[in-house]
């Protein structure tokens, strides 16, 4: 819609989410980080929606915090009490991170353009991230004084071990694309023309699998990086016992056994 601050399109079962201040470089407002929340509720509930891509209009993906808005910007005359940057961080980041990471259905970030701050680890957040060759990933908190938040603490070094963390994170370096794709910071890296069509191509093909198992993988492998070997195991044994008693494995069973193409239904 003209004026929303996030476009929602639909696409079969693809719901794709464009962050809209592309004047700002997209960078988050209070109201532009709720209506990303709504939007991604609208999204969990709606049966008819099997994967999402997230991405920015305009030149960037997301600059990251809004450092104009009023709730965050320092006031610089003396005496005036600081800003509490953990309120838009209780209230707004910390939630989208949650949300993200507990979709019922696959995130796909298609970075188009710069990807700053908060707008790093929201695009790092998501299942798969697929960047164009002119994207590029900052992490911009260090020259501004702050540390990765957004879940970047947790992320990072998870990502690419704590030397590149930290190089990243101590720098605050612009990396390019293809640099992020290689040591593993995300999925990959595509021509800027193809970024779309590749995104989307990647969001339908996880949206023809077994969703309720997808966001199960998510979950087990977040949890196995904080676990014993045999926690683990414990865990998935629980979750393989309970996908074994759904549908979706049923069908995938009998679609491999007829050789033919699965029809997925679970959430
Ligand atoms: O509770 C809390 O709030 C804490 C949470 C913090 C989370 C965070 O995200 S902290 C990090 C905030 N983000 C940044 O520090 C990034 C700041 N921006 C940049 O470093 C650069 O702009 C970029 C690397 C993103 C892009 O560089 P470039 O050269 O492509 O563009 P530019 O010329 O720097 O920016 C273009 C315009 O966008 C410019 O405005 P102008 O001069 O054309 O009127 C610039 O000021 C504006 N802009 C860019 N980023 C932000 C921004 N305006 C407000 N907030 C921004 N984050």
């Amino acid at each position: 819609m003209p004026g929303s601050l996030i476009h929602s399109s639909q696409a079969g079962a693809v719901r794709t989410l464009a962050l809209a201040r592309p004047q700002a470089l997209n960078s988050f407002t209070s109201e532009m980080l709720q209506a990303l929340l709504d939007a991604l509720d609208h999204a969990a509930a709606d049966q008819g929606v099997r994967c999402i891509v997230l991405t920015g209009t305009g030149r960037a993906f997301c600059a990251g915090q809004d450092l104009s808005d009023p709730l965050v910007a320092p006031d610089p005359t003396p005496g005036a009490p600081a800003k509490d940057l953990g309120l838009m961080i209780e209230r707004y980041y910390n939630p989208l991170v949650k949300r993200l990471r507990a979709m019922p259905v696959p995130v796909v970030a298609a970075v188009n353009g710069v990807a700053a701050g908060a707008g790093a680890s929201v695009a790092l957040n998501c299942d798969l991230v697929i960047a164009a060759q002119s994207a590029s990933f900052v992490q911009a908190f260090s020259k501004i004084g702050l540390i990765p938040d957004t879940g970047g603490t947790w992320l990072l070094p998870r990502l690419v071990g704590r030397a590149r963390a930290l190089g990243l994170a101590l720098l605050g370096d612009k990396l390019t694309a293809a640099d992020a794709e290689r040591i593993g910071l995300i999925w990959k890296c595509v021509e800027d023309a193809a970024l779309p069509g590749e995104a989307q191509a990647l969001a339908t093909r996880l949206a023809a699998m077994p969703s309720k198992a997808l966001a199960a993988t998510r979950k087990a492998l977040d949890q196995a990086l904080l676990l014993p070997m045999d926690d683990a195991l414990d865990a998935e044994l629980a979750v393989q016992r309970e996908l074994g008693r759904a549908h979706d494995y049923l069908e995938g069973v009998a679609a491999f056994s007829a050789k033919r193409a699965p029809v997925f239904s679970d959430r």
